[in-house]
């Protein structure tokens, strides 16, 4: 299939687009290119691909034949024109700050940002001259009135990490737009294009941590960035070969693509295992207040029904008793795994407070709607009567004074 035929349904292209086994001696799987250099066929060949007159690999922090299937593929499923590939998903955000702003420059943020990226903005490129200012992106009129001159960018996750606070991407887009030299970055790692396509609505960058749902397998960190291709073009001759050299490597690329193929299948699962867990949630007296987009409760429902496919993966909540019962619900599990990351196989339960939103202060955390005692879920692709019994034997121990850690899963299903 190559890549005029973009009017195949989604997982179609997430398992062809851009590949013809006939061109690589009938192999139904793309191989992988190692090669770190590429062979010119004259002096005057590599000195037109380095003056970026010819097309054609030359170095692999560049581009890669492995890379450039992959980021052909994601650019398509994402709607875009072009994406970039990186090592990880905070290689792609930090290339395209590096490369879309300077000195001078002011970049609006959402309220709450993964903890990483929150890190990056306030002890990276705010350190650098460059402006950071936090605005709740769900008040339009505050994004209005915070806008200047000097914006250039405006970020957010949406879902948020770990709170799952949502943007109305498309009302954004339209009031960036604006000004002509705003560009409107999302993160849709909580997602993934099979649930949200911000390019659609208005949205110029899209990034990824491509370690969780996109490669769906906990075994690489990846990133991506999708956008024109303009802007990918910048994004990679500056942030990627340049100011970060954050390359993925073609291996990377490889099993990325591998958990492409099955990224349909693997959201529906996360998604109705994801709400059955949620409702059980919801229903139990031990549980102070449980946040997922699936739940009548949530309280931007209607934006979800509107801007996402299904309800995604994740889950946050809170135990009555605050974090001490949160540690106490997690040493308990047995199935779930208590570690970081998500959209693994594997469901996994964590701490954002005392993990991976530890970069903020507990001042920045309360101001950012991070509450101490918020409980992280990514519920996985076990079978969901195992799920429900693990969280419920769990929540059962929560009335009790102490307990100790309990097995883990491997433990539990030797
Ligand atoms: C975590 N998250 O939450 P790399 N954007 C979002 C993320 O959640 C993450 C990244 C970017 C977690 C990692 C430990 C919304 C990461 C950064 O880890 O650099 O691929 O992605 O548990």
């Amino acid at each position: 299939m190559n890549n005029k035929h973009n009017t195949f349904g989604f997982s179609t292209r997430a398992i062809h687009h851009g590949y013809d086994p006939q061109d690589h001696h009938g192999a139904l799987v793309p191989p992988i290119y190692l090669s770190a250099t590429f062979a010119f066929p004259t002096a005057e060949y590599g000195a037109a691909c380095f003056a970026g007159e010819a097309s054609g690999h030359f170095y692999t922090r560049i581009s890669n034949p492995t890379l450039a299937l992959l980021e052909s593929r994601m650019a398509t499923l994402e709607n875009g024109e072009a994406a970039v590939a990186f090592s990880s998903g905070m290689g792609a955000i930090a290339a395209t700050f590096w490369t879309l702003l300077r000195p001078g420059d002011e970049i609006i943020v959402s309220q709450t940002l993964y903890g990483c990226t929150f890190a990056l903005l306030h002890h990276g490129i705010g350190e650098f001259g460059i402006q950071v200012r936090h605005v709740d992106l769900t008040d339009l009129a505050a994004l209005e009135a915070a806008l200047s001159p000097a914006t250039r960018m405006i970020y957010c996750e949406t879902p948020a990490n770990p709170n799952l606070r949502l943007i109305d991407i498309a009302a954004v887009a339209k009031l960036a737009h604006r000004q002509p030299n705003i560009t409107l970055v999302v993160d849709n790692t909580y997602c993934t294009p099979y649930l949200q396509r911000p390019l659609e609505l208005g949205a110029d960058v899209v990034v990824h941590s491509a370690t969780k749902y996109l490669s769906g397998h906990g075994d690489i960190t990846a990133g991506i960035a999708v956008s024109s291709h303009a802007l990918a073009q910048r994004i990679r001759l500056q942030g990627l070969k340049d100011l970060t050299g954050a390359v993925m490597s073609p291996q990377d690329a490889s099993l990325l693509m591998r958990g492409l193929k099955t990224l349909a299948l693997r959201m529906d699962r996360h998604c109705s295992s994801a709400q059955a867990v949620a409702e059980a949630l919801q229903a139990h007296p031990a549980v102070q207040w449980v946040t997922y987009p699936g739940l009548r409760s949530f309280p931007q429902y209607a934006l979800a029904k509107r801007q996402m496919k299904l309800p995604g993966g994740m889950i946050a909540f809170e135990l009555k008793g605050g974090i001490e019962m949160g540690r106490r619900f997690m040493n308990a599990l047995r199935l779930f795994t208590r570690a970081v990351s998500l959209g693994d196989a594997e469901s996994l339960a964590q701490h954002p407070a005392s993990m991976t939103h530890s970069t903020y202060t507990p001042e920045e955390r309360a101001q950012h709607g991070i509450s101490e005692g918020l409980v992280r879920l990514s519920v996985g692709l076990e079978d969901i009567a195992d799920l429900l019994a693990d969280v419920h034997q769990a929540l059962a121990k929560c009335s009790r004074p102490s307990m100790r850690p309990a097995a883990t899963a491997a433990h539990v299903l030797r």
